[in-house]
Order: C-alpha cells, then sequence, then structure tokens
C-alpha cells in the first residue's frame, strides 16, 4: 500500500507532452492533460512471434475498452519501440490516430522503455514488462533491458513476488528505492506480463492456434491496464 501511495496524485511534468519539432516521426502525443501514464511495450511481437496485424487489432480495443471507462479518466496508455521504423508503432499509431485515441489518452513513443526519464524527459511511474513463464532475468528483448536497468534489488523483489507466471496474466512488483529504475527513471512500479507465445522454441507455444492466442492476448492487456488502475486508486 506504501508503495501505492507513491503513485500519488498527477504530479507536475508528469504528462509526456513533447513540442512537436522534438516528436519522432510516428510519435503521437497526447492531446490533454491528466498525469499519469503506463509505459508498455507490444506484448508477444518480437521473441514471442504473434501475428503483427492481429495483435495491433487486439492491443487497439483493448486500448478503446480501458479508456472509455469512466473510472480511468486520466489515466494514459503509452506504446514504446525502440526504434522509429517500428512495424507495431507505425500499425497502432494509424490506428488511433484514425480512431481518436490521442485526444482520449493514448500516444505512441519511440525510445527506450528503461530510460523515459534520463532520455526522453517523460515521467512514467509504471511500465509494463514482456516477461518469460519464470519472470528470469535476461533472455533478450524489454526483460533484459528492464531487469538489467533495474538491478539485483529488483530482481530480488520479483521472486518474491512470485516464482512463475501464466500466459494472460500481470505481477505487479513494487521497483525498490536503491533501484537504477527508481532512482534514475522514477520508475515506482513494473507490472510482468507474460503474452502469448507462438515461437515453437519458447514454452507455452500455441503453434499457430490464434483463436487462442488472441483470447490470451486480449486477456493480457486487460489484466495489464486493470492492474496499472488499481495502482493509481
Ligand atoms: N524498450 C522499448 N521497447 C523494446 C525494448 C526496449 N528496451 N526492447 C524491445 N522492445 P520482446 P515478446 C520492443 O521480444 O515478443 C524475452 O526473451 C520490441 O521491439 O521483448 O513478448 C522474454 O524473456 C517489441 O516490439 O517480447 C520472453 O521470453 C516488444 O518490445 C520473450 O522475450 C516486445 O518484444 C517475450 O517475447
Amino acid at each position: 500500500d506504501n508503495a501505492r501511495e507513491q503513485l500519488g496524485a498527477p504530479m507536475q511534468g508528469m504528462n509526456p507532452i513533447k513540442q512537436a519539432e522534438d516528436l519522432p516521426i510516428n510519435s503521437y502525443k497526447f492531446t490533454h492533460k491528466s498525469g499519469i501514464t503506463l509505459a508498455f511495450p507490444s506484448l508477444s511481437t518480437a521473441d514471442f512471434q504473434f501475428d503483427h496485424e492481429k495483435a495491433a487489432i487486439v492491443m487497439i480495443e483493448s486500448v478503446t475498452e480501458f479508456l472509455s471507462k469512466d473510472e480511468n479518466a486520466g489515466l494514459e496508455l503509452m506504446l514504446v519501440d525502440l526504434s522509429a521504423d517500428s512495424d507495431m508503432l507505425l500499425r497502432v499509431g494509424r490506428i488511433a490516430a484514425e480512431l481518436g485515441l490521442n485526444e482520449k489518452g493514448f500516444a505512441t513513443y519511440t525510445g527506450d522503455i528503461t530510460k523515459l526519464h534520463s532520455i526522453g524527459g517523460l515521467e512514467c511511474k509504471v511500465i509494463a514488462n514482456c516477461a518469460n513463464w519464470r519472470l528470469k532475468a535476461g533472455g533478450g528483448g524489454v526483460n533484459m533491458a528492464i531487469f538489467r536497468a533495474a538491478g539485483e534489488e529488483f530482481e530480488c523483489a520479483t521472486k518474491e513476488r512470485a516464482k512463475t507466471i501464466s500466459p494472460g496474466d500481470t505481477i505487479v512488483v513494487p521497483v525498490p528505492q536503491s533501484s537504477p529504475l527508481f532512482k534514475d527513471e522514477k520508475v515506482t512500479h513494473v507490472i510482468h506480463v507474460l503474452g502469448p507465445n507462438m515461437n515453437l522454441n519458447r514454452p507455452h507455444c500455441l503453434d499457430g492456434d490464434y483463436v487462442k492466442g488472441c483470447k490470451i492476448l486480449r486477456t493480457a492487456y486487460t489484466n495489464l491496464f486493470d492492474s496499472f488502475s488499481y495502482l493509481t486508486k
């Protein structure tokens, strides 16, 4: 609960609105001001090899549903990816712009999710991680970057919470105040999420079953956004 209090009321400078000329070409700024932002990567679309078109639709539907609920007023969701050429950023950015989601609290951002404050000048207190089922450090992608940036104390904090995670589930871990992720990046919570896996070389492979896959992806996004919302209450 202490950790929840850290989120508290919106802080000044929290809204990641940037000047138009600073924005990477495929970033869309929030067009309303509020305060508390979840930064999240596109679940399952790199190492887990999920189809991008299907993933974009599920993400947009989940984002739309979340932002339409009164109880989530003032909360913002920001999709982050490393490269301005990211296929998912471009797809999702395009659909979001068409649907006017940027006025409702959705944005995309190009950059490293572990350096949003030090490099991006943003303050996203909650970030999401594309975890593996053993909640282990390393592996690659966002998981490796977050565990590396957060240090040993965060690895211990994760282990204390849970040993494994099931597809579609989330595990919320408060970031220890001694962690560089807390000190340098102002991140107070990491939400581990396990998305659906279509990679034959990884556990829980769905072997191309996109009926199950889309259902699990939908559940993963819903659980992620609900965990974020819960933290802010
Ligand atoms: N900052 C922002 N976005 C990133 C970063 C970063 N530092 N690194 C990668 N991305 P992935 P998955 C983007 O592979 O497909 C791991 O090995 C990336 O471009 O991290 O769910 C775990 O241990 C892509 O758009 O997640 C799991 O076993 C998105 O993040 C497995 O990968 C997700 O890519 C999970 O695979």
